[in-house]
């Protein structure tokens, strides 16, 4: 029986990688390397920190800052995303996803969240969503971003389920990677996504029939 179903947030609840990559645009302008939308996609389930380290790589200036320089780097790109969350209402849940959650409460299904952002809670309340989930995994005391199984374990044992009883849906191949690592059944959102065990084009085809017919099948 299916017991939990695991979100990923940015991508699958709302579209926060926008914003995400407004941020590190600007951060990453500023220190002269350029960054577009295809590049931000390797960011997607990537912590803050380690982000900041692929667009170094990706720019050649791996060695070029000290840990402080990027320390302060990495928390002017949150200020100027945190100042983003601000235009977040419900109007930003993605299709599909507000009934989803509804009746997986209605068929007393455990809905968890596995999102490696910090802000995470704060997106959730700009979201009125809050109350919806069971249990959220705390970023903060997330050693591995994805694709390590690390927050998707962690929010399997924070809903007393295990992971062989639950989905996890994501938007990004980092977190396919972590689903699947985890022993969860994966549905994937997006295109050229591989290893997921559903693939959609977009959330809009999340429901409580769909989601039964792939734990039946
Ligand atoms: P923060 P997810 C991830 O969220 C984002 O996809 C990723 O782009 C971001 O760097 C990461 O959160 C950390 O976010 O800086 O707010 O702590 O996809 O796991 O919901
Ligand atoms: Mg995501």
């Amino acid at each position: 029986k299916l017991e939990a179903v695991i979100f990923d947030l940015d991508g699958v609840i709302t579209d926060t990688a926008h914003f995400h990559f407004i941020a590190w645009q600007k951060i990453a302008g500023e220190i002269g390397i350029d960054i577009d939308e295809q590049f931000n996609e390797q960011l997607k389930g990537i912590s803050r920190l380690d982000s900041l380290h692929r667009i170094l790589v990706h720019g050649g200036k791996r060695f070029d800052f000290s840990t402080e320089q990027i320390n302060q780097l990495a928390e002017r790109k949150n200020q100027i995303y945190v100042a983003l969350l601000d235009q977040l209402s419900p109007a930003a849940i993605l299709p599909g996803i507000s009934d989803l959650l509804k009746e997986l409460r209605q068929q007393q299904i455990r809905i968890g969240l596995a999102s490696v952002s910090r802000n995470a809670p704060q997106v959730l309340a700009a979201l009125h969503l809050t109350s919806q989930f069971d249990f959220c995994a705390d970023a903060n005391k997330i050693q591995h971003s994805k694709p390590d199984p690390e927050i998707f374990l962690t929010a399997c044992a924070g809903l007393g389920i295990d992971p062989s009883r639950a989905i996890g849906i994501e938007d990004a191949q980092a977190g396919i990677e972590a689903i699947k690592a985890s022993g969860m059944l994966a549905i994937g959102v997006g295109q050229a996504l591989t290893h997921a065990d559903w693939l959609i084009p977009s959330t809009q085809y999340l429901n409580m029939n769909a989601l039964q017919t792939l734990w039946d099948r």
